[in-house]
């Protein structure tokens, strides 16, 4: 799949650049420089085995080089942006690749001023700050950079600073995460024509990976999870070594990312092409835990809002099945969701796959089972790019000790549950941006999950 991007990656750090400053007036520092230093180069362990480069989130952001071995400084009271290009040995022409000009540097990230790195020195003294900011301690040390007598030093505001820049992305962000979800929705819609019984976890692995490197995505989002029968309930199950059997489910959470920003999808199929009654009956109440917290999806609602209607969807459901028993309310009250639903319902999604900003300074974790681990909680706001993801798992870790423990064994219906502790799980991902629309959001994910659909997709699949 191609693509045209409207906003080139240097016109999309400069807008970045420019809500920075702005943050910096805000916090009451602007009289400060700011230096960062971009990735560089990794090696496995002690060896010359190259790590695949991948530019670290907050430099990327704020220079658009997705390059190693840059620094650079930002100057917020002038707006001026300081780029350091590395001086590039005539061996690194030899073994690694074609030394850029400096004019087509200039070109690619539009810096106000382009240096070697061997200036950064010169540049810092000719700034004379009196107040430096760095990402973290040690890096001005590992840039070899001496500060004037007296200057301060601050290696935590600018994370802060850049935190709350993430949480509302820019046009050219939305723009690359709508085409990564594109791409990877495409990759799983190849995944979901090969899954098959005897068919083994990593090979479908290898058709989404293929499927996505066709499509010029080279870098996972994270560690992909490819989950048949059990394994669908290990949460970051990623061996993916098993091979699927016929009337087991399929979960496939993985994605990979366009230009640094991600797609995360979860979708779960049956291995045969047809839900079991079981299997149906489960899938239904996770589509609908998801579908009822997109609905609410809007500027103003609160995380934990979507997440709790989750929780009291999922045990709806279970009562309807005569999975569990009791009144919705002190099933809530007793954290009985917990044992199916021992994860949050989303994060922010963005440069990262678990993007910074999901708690404003002073807000905690809510300390009970499942919600604990809700990697957001803060009001939606338009322009926040964030993940839904619920899901329902028979888990014997947990079904095991609760069945023993009174207080959740008088709520659950042991004879109806003990026979799914290999069921396996359930969990359906898409990823939505809030929006002043009127439904509040755009879903990025148009990827089938509806049981029919998946039924139907998966036949033609088999009949082609
Ligand atoms: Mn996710």
């Amino acid at each position: 799949m191609q693509t045209t991007l409207q906003i080139s990656a240097a016109a999309m750090a400069a807008t970045h650049r420019q809500r920075f400053y702005e943050m910096f007036e805000t916090e009451g520092a602007e009289d400060a420089i700011v230096i960062l230093r971009g990735a560089t180069v990794g090696y496995r362990y002690d060896t010359d085995f190259e790590r695949p480069f991948r530019q670290e989130s907050r430099f990327w952001y704020l220079t658009g080089v997705s390059e190693p071995d840059y620094s650079a400084i930002f100057v917020p009271k002038t707006g001026e942006f300081h780029l350091f290009a590395p001086n590039r040995e005539t061996s690194y022409a030899v073994w690694n690749g074609r030394i850029r000009s400096q004019e087509e540097i200039q070109e690619l990230y539009q810096p106000d001023a382009l240096h070697l790195s061997s200036s950064l020195q010169s540049v810092v003294d000719q700034l004379a700050p009196t107040r430096v900011f760095t990402a973290a301690k040690g890096e001005l040390d590992t840039l070899g950079v001496t500060l004037p007598k007296g200057c301060e030093v601050d290696h935590r505001s600018v994370i802060d600073i850049l935190t709350l820049c993430r949480l509302h992305k820019s046009e050219g962000e939305l723009e690359r995460l709508r085409f990564a979800n594109k791409a990877n929705c495409l990759a799983h819609e190849a995944v979901l024509r090969a899954v098959k019984p005897g068919a083994w976890e990593y090979q479908m692995k290898g058709v989404l990976e293929g499927a996505l490197l066709e499509q010029g995505l080279q870098f996972p989002a994270y560690n992909g999870i490819y989950a048949s029968g059990t394994n669908s309930a290990i949460l970051h199950y990623v061996v993916n070594n098993e091979q699927m059997k016929d009337g087991e489910l399929f979960l496939i959470d993985s994605g990979y990312e366009f230009e640094g920003y991600g797609a995360d999808l979860t979708r779960t199929w049956p291995v045969n092409g047809v839900f079991s009654d079981v299997q149906r009956e489960m899938y239904r109440i996770v589509l609908e835990m998801q579908k009822r917290t997109i609905e609410a999806t809007r500027p103003g609602v609160k995380m934990e809002e979507l997440h709790w209607l989750a929780c009291r969807t999922l045990l709806e459901g279970l009562l309807d099945g005569g999975y569990v028993k009791g009144s919705l309310d002190d099933l809530m009250a007793n954290n009985i969701f917990a044992l199916f639903f021992p994860h949050g319902l989303g994060h922010f999604l963005g440069l990262d796959v678990h993007d910074p900003g999901g708690y404003p300074k002073g807000v905690d974790r809510i300390d009970r089972p499942g919600v604990r681990f809700l990697r957001i909680r803060r009001e939606m706001e338009q322009g926040m790019v964030f993940t839904i993801e619920p899901g329902l798992y028979m888990i014997p870790a947990l079904l095991g000790p609760a069945f023993e423990n009174p207080e959740q064994s008088a709520f659950l219906h042991r004879d109806k549950l003990e026979p799914l502790l290999g069921f396996g799980g359930i969990r359906i991902e898409d990823n939505l941006v809030v929006n002043d629309s009127e439904a509040g959001h755009e879903n990025l994910t148009s990827l089938v999950k509806e049981i029919d659909d998946i039924e139907a997709f998966m036949k033609d699949a088999k009949g082609s």
